[in-house]
């Protein structure tokens, strides 16, 4: 799988993608990221300016519509194969895990970066990326969150994860709607908390019907909007 990231600042990415996870996902050639500096494809002032005043006034300042449809599309020329164009902002449809096992099945997926207020309209109505937010907060540009996007959809790609790590049983992932039950390891006890006795006698049934039961009281009690009886019409 392919990711081109195009942002203002492809620093933002060195550590993230040089560590753990992501950096064996890369050395073992599972995943391809190729960060792209939209400054590359600004107007050839002597500042490479990329942004600029909205028209109709108000705060901040646009990312222009020339520079980034001239790089999405020199980016997307760089490989044979279409990309998937989604564009991180604050307006976009909620990422969640559905989204996450999507998008891991394409081969190749851009994501757009946005800096200051945002891009121009056009950009979105020549492109016509999907719009995508990771949750009902404002961050100071796309790249945290594309880092999430990345993060999540790179661990489930074959390969990525080794089976004692296996995404089957994650939260939200398709085969288990609900939070994840508390777990231990040793010391047995420390200052005075024990690891609940069920977990240490070897009884399995035992084991599991008392997880389940940890699971469905963590998401009655945090996250009762991801039961099923949930009323989703409110
Ligand atoms: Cl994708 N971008 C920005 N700037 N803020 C966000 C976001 C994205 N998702 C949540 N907040």
């Amino acid at each position: 799988m392919r990711f081109d990231i195009i942002t203002l600042f492809p620093a933002i990415f060195d550590g993230y993608l040089t560590q753990s996870l992501l950096d064996k996902a890369i050395q073992r050639e599972l995943v391809h990221i190729h960060r792209h500096d939209l400054r590359d494809w600004a107007e050839d002032t002597p500042h490479r300016k990329v942004d600029d005043r909205p028209f109709g006034g108000g705060p901040g300042m646009l990312i222009q519509v020339k520079t980034t449809v001239n790089c999405a599309e020199s980016v997307e020329a760089m490989d044979s194969r279409k990309a998937r164009k989604i564009l991180l902002t604050p307006q976009g449809k909620r990422f969640d895990q559905r989204m996450a096992e999507d998008l891991a099945t394409e081969e190749r997926v851009m994501l757009l970066c946005g800096r200051y207020e945002g891009f121009d309209q056009r950009v979105i109505d020549i492109l016509e990326p999907e719009e995508i937010s990771i949750g009902d907060f404002v961050l100071n540009g796309g790249e945290v969150a594309a880092m999430v996007i990345v993060d999540a959809v790179v661990r489930l790609l074959p390969g990525v994860l080794g089976d004692e790590n296996s995404n089957i049983e994650d939260s939200f992932s398709r085969g288990n709607r609900l939070l994840e039950f508390p777990q231990y390891t040793r010391p047995r006890e420390f200052r005075g908390h024990a690891v609940p006795e069920v977990l240490l006698n070897g009884d399995h049934k035992a084991i599991a019907a008392w997880r389940e039961q940890q699971s469905l009281e963590r998401t009655e009690q945090r996250r009762s909007d991801l039961l099923p009886d949930h009323n989703t019409n409110k």
